[in-house]
């Protein structure tokens, strides 16, 4: 069972680590390790036992959802005064340092918190970045679904129309198509908006000349998908026409190096080449790409690598990512191409199946 194995991989870092407990609080992680997917929930991992805490309202849910731990409904203390009885006796306890806070830090620890914790930073993260077979199929799925409302969403491209009525049908068809719910707040920039990365479908209506991106979406059983197209709003200008070309380029330059064993950076270097010939590289402000499971973003990251005490990550087989550059000028507009791609043992498998010529509506 899928949920074993997770456990277990788990435990063999808390052993090469030293490691007795390890309480777990990140959601996405819980969801990974037990199958739980409700919204509050705390889980210590030892090497022979495992412990999942939950509150009341999740009692029933709990029982028909988490596997390979016993499960405890928290009492008015709470569930970390729970956990910290069961951690009693131990003396140093692993936790996620990012998801942690202070107060739920004193609440698991008690007076020697400061000690008895051991911060570590994405170990269940690692084992996520890996997906298996039938995650690719979720995740394959997922952006099939997204890609499937695409042609209902380009009728809506035309002069006069509202960037949020676009978001808003955009979350309509995503639902009705069987999806649960946008895996983040569409994106619908146009015009100057564009320069926006991550701009908010406004009141904004779309005009003729116009470049509109649009970046979404959806949960699928568990799972994000990710796209973004460009399209102009009737014949754009040539200038317009010029940058979507440059970050074409890009895109399938990136998307060209990636494999297994490929360091990241390469191909995040990719796209900048491309932009640097076409001198717009000063304009492209964000990674490449990103990884895509149970969450939107999470490992591997795809960008430049400026550390200099450890190397970078490098592509693995069952990777799920993104590869999407964009260039952004202030006061004009913007434009992204994205799609999700799985690196397979070979090379690479783009799950995102949508067109990406100009289109012109
Ligand atoms: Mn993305």
């Amino acid at each position: 069972m899928e949920f074993t194995k997770r456990l277990a991989a788990f435990r063999e870092r808390m052993r090469r680590e030293k490691l007795s407990a390890f309480a777990l609080l990140h959601l996405s992680n819980l969801r990974y390790l037990t199958g739980f997917t409700g919204s509050a929930g705390l889980l210590v991992v030892q090497p022979e036992e495992a412990h999942f805490y939950t509150d009341g309202r999740y009692r029933e849910q709990a029982r028909l959802e988490v596997q390979g731990a016993q499960i405890h409904i928290a009492g008015p203390a709470g569930l970390y005064a729970e956990a910290a009885h069961q951690l009693a006796r131990v003396r140093r306890i692993g936790v996620e340092a990012p998801t942690l806070t202070l107060a739920a830090a004193a609440a698991l620890g008690g007076k020697e918190w400061k000690n008895r914790l051991y911060p570590t930073t994405g170990w269940v993260e690692q084992l996520r970045a890996i997906k298996t077979p039938d995650e690719v199929a979720r995740l394959r799925q997922a952006a099939q679904l997204a890609a499937s409302i695409w042609p209902r969403i380009l009728r809506e491209i035309k002069p006069g129309n509202r960037e949020r009525a676009i978001a808003a049908r955009i979350e309509f068809e995503l639902r009705r198509s069987g999806g649960d719910g946008c895996s983040f707040e569409p994106i619908v920039a146009t015009g100057a908006h564009g320069a926006l990365p991550h701009a908010r479908a406004s009141a904004q209506e779309l005009k003729q000349g116009d470049l509109v991106v649009l970046d979404y979406g959806v949960w699928l059983e568990g799972y994000a998908s990710d796209m973004t197209r460009t399209a102009g709003v009737g014949r754009v200008p040539v200038q317009a026409r010029e940058i979507y070309g440059a970050v074409l380029e890009a895109q399938l330059a990136a998307l060209d190096t990636v494999r297994p064993g490929v360091p990241t950076p390469v191909v995040d270097g990719a796209a900048r080449r491309v932009l640097r010939k076409h001198k717009l590289l000063r304009y492209f402000v964000h990674s490449t790409g990103h990884g895509v499971g149970l969450e939107i973003h999470e490992n591997p990251r795809l960008g430049q690598w400026m550390r200099r005490d450890q190397p970078p990550p490098v592509l693995e087989a069952g990777n799920v990512i993104t590869i999407e550059p964009g260039v952004y000028l202030p006061g004009w507009g913007g434009v992204r191409i994205e799609d999700m791609v799985h690196v397979t043992a070979s090379g690479a498998e783009i799950l995102t199946p949508t067109p990406k010529e100009l289109l012109e509506l």
